[in-house]
């Protein structure tokens, strides 16, 4: 596994990685050794880890850049070069090895809301709030906001909240398609375990194809998409358990799909 800093917790439990952001008394602001240090994380996870969950400690989840990092003058194309940084190493959670999903809790701005927009799946509990503060910094996104939040919630929202500095609530951020999970405080990282346990049972190459395929065929033109998706609906469909999948179905030996009875929004 990759040397770490000290604010990245990990622990495995049954073949989750539980990352946590653990920098709780800068609010898990995002220096650069922790940005690095998720990207070479999520690059390479532990042999047998087959889903992660994403969560920060203290009372919010992420307050974004580390401001102090970027406090002091610096030439453009540092500059830049910094926001590449960012973006490969959100890159390797976007198109990682594994399926992450965030709990999301307190505040979620800036580069907190661009990290948690790269993982796959999002809850949020109650307490979770989202900005984009950038402007009243003086800052843009540069952790692949503009992309990645846009996708999420469209550039139009994007933009009230860059502008006017709009916070969205759990529940605005919820029906803007921010999360797809809304759990009471202080349910997030059970939901977000639970649901990445299920995630875990899923076929790896069918879990493959979801994280690296989906994404690309859905900003594709349609008729190279529908060919890549024919490709890769063989590759996974070719994996042996696929086999003994379907069979499991058809000699009745699995679940049926049923509906969910968990209360949750
Ligand atoms: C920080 C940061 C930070 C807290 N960089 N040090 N992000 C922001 O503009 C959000 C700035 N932060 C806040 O608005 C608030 O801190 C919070 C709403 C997140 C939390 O409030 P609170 O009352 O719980 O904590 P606090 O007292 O404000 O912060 C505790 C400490 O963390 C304090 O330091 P201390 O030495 O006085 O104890 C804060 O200075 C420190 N702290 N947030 C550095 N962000 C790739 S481009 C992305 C661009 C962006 O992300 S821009 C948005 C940046």
């Amino acid at each position: 596994m990759a040397d770490l800093p000290p604010s990245i917790g990990i622990a495995i439990e049954d073949g989750i990685a539980i990352v946590t952001l653990s920098r709780p008394e800068k609010r898990n602001a995002l220096d650069t050794p922790t940005v690095t240090g998720l990207g070479a994380f999520f690059a390479a996870p532990p042999p047998g880890v087959r889903a992660a969950v994403l969560l920060g400690a203290g009372p919010h989840f992420c307050a974004g850049l580390d401001l102090a990092e970027v406090a002091g003058a610096q030439p453009p194309l540092a500059m830049v070069a910094h926001s590449r940084m960012w973006h490969r190493a959100f890159g390797e959670i976007e198109f990682g090895a594994v399926p992450v999903v965030a709990a999301l809790h307190g505040a979620v701005v800036g580069g907190g809301l661009e990290l948690a927009a790269a993982t796959h799946v999002r809850v949020a509990e109650a307490s979770a709030y989202y900005a984009l503060p950038e402007a009243q910094r003086g800052l843009f996104v540069g952790g692949g906001g503009s992309v990645r939040i846009s996708r999420l919630v469209g550039a139009h929202r994007v933009m009230d909240m860059m502008l006017t500095g709009r916070v969205l609530g759990a529940e605005e951020g919820q029906a803007a398609g921010i999360t797809s999970y809304l759990v009471p405080s202080g349910e997030g990282r059970r939901t977000a375990v639970a649901l990445a346990g299920k995630i875990a049972t899923n076929a790896p190459a069918s879990n493959y194809a979801i994280v690296q395929a989906l994404p690309r065929i859905a900003r594709s033109d349609p008729e190279a998409g529908l060919f890549t998706e024919a490709l890769m609906a063989a590759v996974a469909e070719a994996a042996p358990e696929a086999r003994e999948r379907l069979n499991e179905f058809l000699e009745k030996r699995t679940d049926k799909v049923a509906p969910d009875r968990t209360e949750r929004s």
